[in-house]
């Protein structure tokens, strides 16, 4: 089964809702009001099946009071239908509506000439030529033109002809895609509770799915779909679809939020776009308060001019000229769920007329932008590779999922030099380059000033690049002059070296502790012998005991290694002995006070192993 949206446009009165009705049986007028003013007011649905072609129907309302809900209906249209009563041909709204589908990329349509029943052949021709000529250079151009009419059931059958041929060049919504539905209906239903409706734009929902509702972040769970007013397990893009949701409330939901899958996207109130200003409107001033639709979704925003050629940044003299293409960003009064490449419509404030429409950039863009940013965001790697230049420490999956609305794969495949992935995050390889070439810096100038410690703490290293600790590991390790030793960082080529005084310092240190045996000194008498001032002394301490030559045993309690084997040889031929504090004291000859850090030692290891109040040479 092919899915296929169609949608009405046109002024008016001009029988869209008596041809829908015609086509499928179904009058979508149901509102009260709207059979008491013979006018729609809201959206209108039906569906129609044609072969293996299953054609949902969205009827939007002519009135120009009500674009608003013509604009919340259009976004999702694969096909329109061109509306032209015969015996009035182009109005207004027919002309703001058709503005509309062109600015949202509508890709094709069909023109229906109506009530064809109200007017002779020569009028109906002069009409035709005149429906041929409005739509000359647009999308239109080459679509058919069918008269119609609803109460006497003429040229319906063409029409639906013309829908079927026109329908095998729809392109499928992508269901592999980011699952999203913006919302055109919530309400409350009898036996099922809360229930929206719209149409799957891209990707897929299963009964059981948890979603999320943004704005606002909501969470509730699929408790059952619908499409074409029957149970399924799966609705798919392209596909009118209704939701029954459990969790939310219909007062959480309202048409202009969107459902997707949870944890994914965040709404915005700041978009870079492409924006093209109508012919047929007034010169657009910077900072000029304006209505935004996108989706079903509308709020006021502030239109600012983005500075280029000829465009001085923030100048109140900016103005994007009738029918010129400009990158302008919008600042949204109220946050809404947007992701590059979204189409959107702009109305002025007074008249509330259509002024314009585009492309959504970037949802997150920098404070300062340039046209020649705006530019670059037109092709995905290009737009990867600037956000991740732009953040301070490379994006994750996530982020940039979150940033483009693009999947996973297309992501990676924009992963191209100089962009790379590196533990779990894409940087940019001059990034990296700079810092590592800052830690090596760094690391020489402190190996000089210290040339008896054998490294910088990496945490230390790590806050002043402001990096997470994975990634910075992950860049360290990329590079073979650094050398990691557990939590110090070093240049690979630097070795403590001692200088003379310094290496007969450690040499008397040494020897100190080595003719001490077990009758260990006090640290602090070592180092006054030692003949060098205490820092420089503790650092040749340091580099001992790093050796191995020295052990430490307690926080101050030092011994030679030589000690220590001779305590280990001690012990060695009385394997698998029971012994107390005492025996050891009795065979050693050391005093209690170090008796327990050295049997603690020990036990550490693996030479004794404690049990109980006694213990068991190992
Ligand atoms: N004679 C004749 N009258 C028609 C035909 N189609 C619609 N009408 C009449 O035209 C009037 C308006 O028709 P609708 O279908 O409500 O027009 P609409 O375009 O849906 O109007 P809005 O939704 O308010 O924009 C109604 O009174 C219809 O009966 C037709 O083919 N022939
Ligand atoms: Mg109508």
């Amino acid at each position: 089964m092919r899915h296929i949206i169609v949608g009405t446009a046109g002024h008016i009165d001009h029988g869209k809702t008596a041809l829908v009705r015609a086509l499928t049986g179904v009058d979508t007028d149901r509102l009260e009001e709207e059979k008491r003013r013979g006018i729609s007011i809201d959206l209108g649905f039906a569906h129609l099946d044609l072969g293996s072609t299953r054609i949902a129907f969205i009827d939007v309302p002519g009135h120009e009071r009500f674009i608003k809900n013509m604009l919340a209906g259009t976004g999702g249209v694969d096909l329109v239908l061109l509306i032209i009563a015969a015996d009035e041909s182009i109005k207004p709204q027919t002309r703001e509506h058709f503005d509309i589908c062109r600015l949202l990329r509508i890709p094709r349509g069909i023109v229906v000439l109506t009530k064809a029943d109200l007017v002779d052949e020569d009028i109906l021709g002069l009409v035709r030529l005149e429906a041929e000529e409005f739509v000359r250079e647009s999308f239109l151009e080459r679509a058919p033109i069918v008269a119609v009419s609803a109460t006497a059931g003429t040229g319906l059958d063409e029409l639906k002809a013309a829908i079927v041929a026109l329908s095998a060049s729809v392109i499928e919504k992508d269901a592999s895609r980011h699952f999203r539905l913006p919302i055109d209906r919530s309400f409350s239903m009898r036996g099922f509770g809360t229930v929206v409706t719209g149409t799957l734009i891209s990707g897929r929902l299963r009964v059981e799915d948890e979603v999320e509702v943004q704005p606002g972040g909501l969470r509730a769970r699929v408790r059952g779909i619908q499409t074409h007013g029957k149970a399924v397990d799966t609705a798919e893009a392209g596909e009118r679809t209704a939701v029954n949701l459990a969790g939310v409330e219909p007062a959480d939901l309202r048409r202009g939020l969107s459902l997707v899958h949870p944890g994914l996207f965040e709404p915005t109130t700041v978009i870079d776009a492409a924006f093209e200003l109508l012919p047929s409107a007034a010169p657009l001033k910077h900072r000029a308060p304006v209505h935004f639709h996108a989706g079903t979704a509308e709020v006021e925003a502030e239109a600012r001019i983005i500075a280029g050629p000829g465009v001085a940044a923030n100048s109140v003299a900016a103005r994007v000229q009738p029918g010129e293409r400009a990158c302008v960003r919008f600042v949204l009064r109220e946050p809404l769920l947007l992701l590059p490449g979204d189409r959107f419509i702009v109305r002025m404030f007074s008249p509330v007329v259509t002024i314009g429409g585009g492309d959504v950039l970037d949802i997150c863009p920098p404070k300062k932008a340039t046209v020649a940013r705006c530019e670059a965001l037109e092709t995905a790697a290009r737009a990867i590779h600037l956000y991740v230049s732009e953040s301070a420490h490379g994006l994750t999956m996530p982020q940039l999922i979150g940033r483009t609305g693009l999947r996973e794969s297309e992501i990676k495949k924009a992963i191209v030099a100089p962009l790379i992935s590196v533990a779990g995050y894409v940087v940019a390889e001059p990034f990296l380059a700079a810092m590592l070439a800052r830690v090596k810096s760094t690391l020489s100038a402190f190996h000089q000033k210290n040339p008896l410690v054998s490294g910088l703490a990496k945490e230390e290293l790590r806050s002043r690049e402001a990096v997470p600790a994975a990634l910075f590991d992950a860049i360290l390790g990329r590079d073979k002059g650094i050398a990691a030793d557990g939590d110090l960082v070093r240049l690979a080529t630097h070795r403590v070296s001692l200088k003379q005084d310094e290496s007969d310092a450690s040499a008397k240190i040494e020897e100190l502790f080595r003719a001490a045996g077990l009758t260990v000194p006090a640290l602090s008498e070592v180092l006054a012998k030692s003949g060098v001032d205490s820092t420089r002394g503790r650092n040749l301490l340091q580099i001992l005991l790093k050796s191995g030559r020295l052990l430490r045993v307690g926080a101050d309690l030092v011994y030679h290694a030589e000690a220590i084997a001779e305590l280990r040889a001690v012990l060695a031929p009385r394997k698998g002995q029971r012994f107390s504090v005492g025996d050891f004291k009795d065979w050693t000859g050391i005093s209690r006070k170090y008796a327990i850090p050295l049997l603690e030692f020990l036990d550490v290891q693996r030479v004794t192993r404690r049990d109980g109040d006694s213990r068991i040479v190992l």
